[in-house]
């Protein structure tokens, strides 16, 4: 349940009027962020508090989370000359507060924490459209137009994503998530293309981890196969495919991540109710599901409801175990 802070009146006292970036990079604060909805709701894994974009801004490229907007870039990636604003990252110097943040969190949790990292897609589409897109037609037009900076760009971003991937399992993070949740606005063979190799030596790179990799994407019904086979041993889908068609799609090689439409929320108990049921039987007692929202907590979500989910789904998890 990304996100699930947002909704919190205790996260906004602990993370300020600033920048999450701020937060993210004091240990102390970031810690007790990943802690609170742990507290609240009794969830089984927790999600580090940081972002997808934090090792470009680690760098020094010049990314911003805007609040109330997402990642901006004042300068974003134009050309060739901006290849150089992606330096190599060093893992240790650079994303310290996060391995802090990390050290912290295991020592105290007694869930798993799931670590994190942005795909070379989602990534790029921030850096190149300089702010969270609607029809992602400047990176479409770089990644079909100029190929080859596009693979040289996303070479880069995949090796941020392994470097971060990699300091977070060797400090304690028990699986990791790759997020690439635009990927959906393209269609399979450019996918295929221009995406998959990234995002899969992202995954192979992490396979030596023994942890297990999960892929997620949203609008990524047409997708699954290929994210399936990109290495991951769980994939995330969302409310628009239905669990069944999803294992259809992915073959049953994967356990599944989802997938309740995160707006539903708002809804009344009784069809939040009945739309939890419908997930899990949209399951059928197959083992390997992973019972999430399709997408992240909007933030004016009742936090009162999203307690309610999580017992509803224990209950229900107690009386059918897989
Ligand atoms: O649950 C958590 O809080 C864990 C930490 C976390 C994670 C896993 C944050 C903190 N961000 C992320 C991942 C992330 N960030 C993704 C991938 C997952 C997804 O699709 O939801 C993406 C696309 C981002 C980029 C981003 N950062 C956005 C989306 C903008 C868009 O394009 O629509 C936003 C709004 C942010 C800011 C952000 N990051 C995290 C939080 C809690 C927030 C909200 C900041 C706030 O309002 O305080």
């Amino acid at each position: 349940m990304r996100q699930a802070g947002r909704s919190l009146p205790e996260y906004f006292e602990v993370r300020g009027d600033g920048s999450i970036l701020d937060a993210i990079q004091d240990a102390d604060r970031a810690t007790e962020i990943t802690l609170q909805p742990i507290r609240r709701y009794g969830v089984d894994a927790a999600i580090l508090f940081s972002d997808i974009v934090t090792p470009i801004w680690a760098v020094g490229f010049g990314i911003d989370i805007t609040p109330g907007v997402g990642p901006t870039c004042e300068q974003p990636f134009a050309g060739a000359a901006d290849l150089d604003r992606l330096r190599p990252i060093d893992a240790a110097n650079d994303l310290s507060f996060q391995s802090q943040t990390v050290r912290n969190l295991v020592a105290e949790l007694d869930i798993p924490l799931i670590g994190f990292a942005g795909a070379p897609f989602t990534l790029a589409s921030y850096l190149v459209e300089g702010k969270p897109s609607r029809d992602y037609a400047k990176v479409k037009a770089l990644m079909t137009g100029q190929p080859e900076l596009w693979h040289q760009l996303c070479d880069r971003l995949a090796d941020y994503a392994i470097a971060t991937l990699t300091a977070q399992v060797d400090n304690g993070a028990r699986a990791v998530q790759l997020f690439d949740s635009w990927a959906g606005a393209l269609r399979p063979e450019h996918y295929r293309q221009y995406v998959f190799p990234h995002s899969q030596k992202i995954l192979d790179a992490m396979a030596d981890l023994g942890v297990p990799r999960i892929h997620f994407g949203i609008n990524s019904g047409e997708l699954l196969d290929q994210m399936a086979e990109a290495g991951a041993d769980v994939v995330g889908v969302d409310w628009r495919t239905p669990l069944a068609v999803a294992r259809e799609r992915t073959g049953g090689r994967v356990a599944l991540q989802g997938n309740l439409d995160p707006g539903l929320l708002l809804a009344p108990w009784d069809v939040l109710e009945a739309e939890v049921r419908r997930v899990l039987a949209d399951n059928a007692g197959n083992p390997g599901h992973i019972f999430n929202l399709g997408h992240g907590v909007l933030p004016q979500t009742d936090p009162e409801q999203l307690k309610r989910v999580v017992d509803l789904v224990h209950a229900e998890g107690k009386a059918n175990p897989a």
